[in-house]
């Protein structure tokens, strides 16, 4: 029935269910209800149902009424249930009723509200709300992660990372969804309860984007899209779109764009729909552009070739750059470490430079390098690199793998580790992991347990001793001459050392 009372659909079901027409596919306009009431009877008086409240909240009917029919047929309570702005009160929200508000249960004959009215201020108080949601630039989204066997530890740091993923990404973290599950599931990650908890959500909290923690089959990410009606992403995906914001040299931006088409390649050759075009954009409509994508896979091959073609011209440019200075036989050291761990902030501290430090994970994408000035008199070059990540998408492997060839060369490997992290030996191995994967490992590795300021005084040194390294706080500028003495160690050997310091004073002795 529509808003001035006229009947516009009529649906004849069985006394099990009766099945909605199609309209519920498109969705109403923001905070805007669909102007159409339900009305329908229910042969047993057991109230509205489950499957009655979420048809509300999705199809955002402007009302869901059950009529019970009587023994004698005629009819019994009306049972009226609308949606309801969030008031904040999330206790009284859970289950069944979240965002939904029930009225009396009247007899048919004795509703008289104006129901014009009652309709017009609801749709009113949603759209206010919307509006305050719009708070801020960032798309809004929920995360989606499933245990799927992990520990609850591991489990944790796991969500943990992704919200952190999200927020460095300029997204607006409305919910996070987890469930308890021995094994993802094949078609939609999570169980079908679970999935329409998470459409009600989605829907009240009018969010744009899932995440998903696990990394999505083109099928899960085709039965996902189309039964949210909402874009969704995985957590290669989210670092792949962090990587397109960030990228700013002409190379960067090749090896993220070259990245992005892999991943979606699969997904291409699968749309045999349209519906698949909502996975295509990345967060705010960044990466390979939807023109690009709606062209066939043929395209997609060709420009992925262009890119490989031009991207190895780079790379020759980059290595004859790098020969010049290996050439001028200076040695290189490289910072590498876990995305956030402080690395670009250390290179500050010890060449007093400019560098780019952000609380973001992937704040730096692009190698930079400056020299150092050790205390006696030589010279080095120093770089920062992009910070790693557990279980890099493997189509990012290869970006790295361009961007780190500065690594090549290196002379001593700087692996700076956030002390404060509570899980720093797993990230330990996923960056050793990722070195030894691009075949980096082989230079001398000086451990640097950087933020020791964030832990009670003596325990950043009592874990470097445990693991063997040195403690920093690079923000500080604590540490940094104890890191330089060891460096100084590992790159020139003691006897080198040694015959430095006795010709310096034998010098000392000549001139004194
Ligand atoms: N408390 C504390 N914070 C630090 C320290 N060093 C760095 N930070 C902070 O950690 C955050 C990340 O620092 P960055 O230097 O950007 O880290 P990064 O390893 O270069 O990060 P990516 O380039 O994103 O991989 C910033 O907010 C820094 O201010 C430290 O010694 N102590
Ligand atoms: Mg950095």
């Amino acid at each position: 029935m529509d808003r001035r009372g006229d009947v516009t659909h009529v649906m004849v079901g069985d006394a099990g269910s009766i099945e909605m027409p199609d309209w519920g596919r498109l969705r109403a306009g923001r905070g805007r209800l669909r102007g159409l009431r339900c009305i329908h009877t229910h042969l047993q008086d057991e109230g509205l149902t489950r499957d009655d409240l979420t048809d509300l909240l999705l199809l955002r009917l402007d009302a869901m009424v059950s009529v019970g029919v009587q023994e004698d047929g005629l009819p019994g309570l009306a049972h009226t249930a609308t949606l309801k702005p969030d008031d904040g009160d999330d206790a009284a929200d859970r289950g069944l009723d979240r965002g939904v508000q029930r009225l009396e249960p009247v007899h048919p004959a004795q509703i008289d509200d104006d129901f014009q009215v009652f309709i017009r201020d609801l749709e009113n108080d949603l759209a206010r709300q919307i509006r305050t949601q719009e708070v801020g630039d960032g798309e809004r989204a929920i995360l989606v992660s499933v245990t799927a066997g992990r520990s609850r530890d591991e489990f944790e740091t796991h969500v943990e990372e992704l919200s952190e993923l999200a927020r460095s990404a300029g997204i607006e973290l409305v919910d996070v969804v987890t469930q308890q599950r021995p094994r993802v599931d094949n078609k939609t990650v999570v169980g079908s309860g679970k999935l329409q908890d998470l459409m009600i959500r989605s829907f009240q909290s009018d969010v744009d984007l899932i995440v998903f923690d696990q990394d999505l089959t083109p099928t899960q990410a085709r039965n996902l899209s189309e039964r949210m009606e909402l874009r969704v992403i995985d957590r290669t995906q989210l670092i792949l779109d962090i990587f397109a914001q960030r990228a700013t040299s002409r190379d960067g931006k090749l090896q993220v764009e070259l990245a992005q088409l892999k991943h979606r390649m699969p997904r291409l050759a699968q749309r045999a729909d349209l519906s698949l075009s909502r996975l295509e954009g990345g967060i705010g409509g960044r990466g390979p552009g939807e023109t690009k994508l709606e062209t066939d896979r043929r395209r997609v091959r060709d420009r992925a070739a262009r890119l490989e073609k031009e991207l190895a011209k780079l790379g020759g440019q980059r290595k004859g750059r790098r020969r010049k200075r290996e050439r001028r036989d200076v040695p290189v050291l490289s910072i590498v470490g876990y995305t956030n761990a402080g690395k670009s902030t250390l290179l500050r501290a010890l060449t007093e430079s400019e560098v780019h430090v952000e609380d973001k994970m992937f704040a730096t994408l692009d190698p930079v390098s400056r020299r150092l000035r050790f205390p006696r008199d030589r010279e080095v070059v120093i770089t920062d690199t992009v910070g790693f990540i557990r279980d890099l998408p493997r189509e990012l492997m290869a970006a790295f793998k361009a961007t780190l060839e500065e690594l090549e060369g290196a002379s001593l490997l700087l692996h700076v580790v956030d002390v404060s992290a509570p899980d720093l030996e797993r990230r330990m191995s996923a960056v050793r992991k990722i070195l030894d994967e691009l075949g980096l490992s082989g230079a001398p590795e000086l451990l640097i347990f950087n933020k020791a300021d964030r832990l009670p005084p003596g325990e950043g040194e009592a874990i470097a001793a445990r693991l063997g390294g040195v403690a920093i706080s690079a923000a500080s500028r604590f540490g940094l001459e104890d890191l330089l003495k060891k460096a100084e160690e590992l790159l020139w050997s003691r006897e080198e050392l040694a015959g430095v310091a006795r010709h310096a004073e034998d010098l000392a002795a000549i001139s004194g």
